[in-house]
């Protein structure tokens, strides 16, 4: 048989329910980063760049288009958000989080490239502005070599050793040696070693003209 609450039995559950309700809402503020007791908005996360996400783009001889990636959708975004040596590019292609590939900049034929991509009017779906973000890079004419140790810069960059530097890796044997004694690594010190194992180690070879891998 069913029995009737009494009113201090109500209480108790009313009770219970408010207490509920109030602990629900202090941890839903705390999980959503939101400080603020009068305010119960979504925490919102601004779009952020994927890729290319190092900020050091290295070396290259061209670049014809430039193309970025969000983390998430973004909205409004324009040729001009992106700029190469403070000059803006002309067109765009792209939607969504992207990639969005832009093009048809007037670039210099060598040199320090800073690139950037400014806030403007980026916005993500609820709203939340992107912070902008840049990038740099050097870049190289293909068949010139920068720092004369008679490699091109296009080899060097394929290679990977720095077109201004002759030794990249300072390990007394310049990058020409190097490259062009495949057991030898222009990126790492192998000076040390003695890859033909006739006892003589590779800069004693440098240095006496010997052949250091065979
Ligand atoms: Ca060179
Ligand atoms: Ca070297
Ligand atoms: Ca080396
Ligand atoms: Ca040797």
């Amino acid at each position: 048989m069913k029995k009737k609450l009494n009113q201090q039995q109500y209480m108790i559950i009313i009770g219970i329910a408010i207490i509920s309700v109030f602990v629900i809402y202090i941890l839903y503020q705390n999980f959503s980063g939101n400080g603020g007791i009068l305010s119960i908005k979504k925490e919102s996360i601004t779009p952020k760049i994927l890729s290319p996400v190092s900020e050091n783009l290295g070396d290259k001889t061209k670049l014809d288009t430039f193309q970025v990636e969000f983390d998430q959708p973004v909205f409004n975004l324009k040729a001009s958000d992106l700029s190469i040596n403070g000059i803006p590019a002309k067109n765009i292609v792209g939607s969504g989080a992207g990639p969005y590939i832009f093009y048809g900049f007037s670039l210099p034929d060598k040199g320090n490239i800073k690139i950037v991509l400014s806030s403007g009017n980026i916005k993500n779906q609820e709203g939340d502005s992107f912070a902008g973000y840049s990038w740099t890079l050097r870049l190289f004419k293909y068949n010139e070599d920068d720092d004369g140790d008679g490699i091109t810069n296009q080899i060097e960059i394929e290679r990977k050793t720095d077109p201004t530097k002759k030794d990249t890796d300072g390990d007394g044997m310049d990058d020409a040696y190097e490259i062009n004694n495949n057991c030898l690594n222009p990126n790492f010190d192998d000076s040390q070693a003695d890859p033909d194992n006739d006892g003589i180690k590779n800069y004693q070879e440098y240095r006496g003209g010997t052949a250091p891998c065979r």
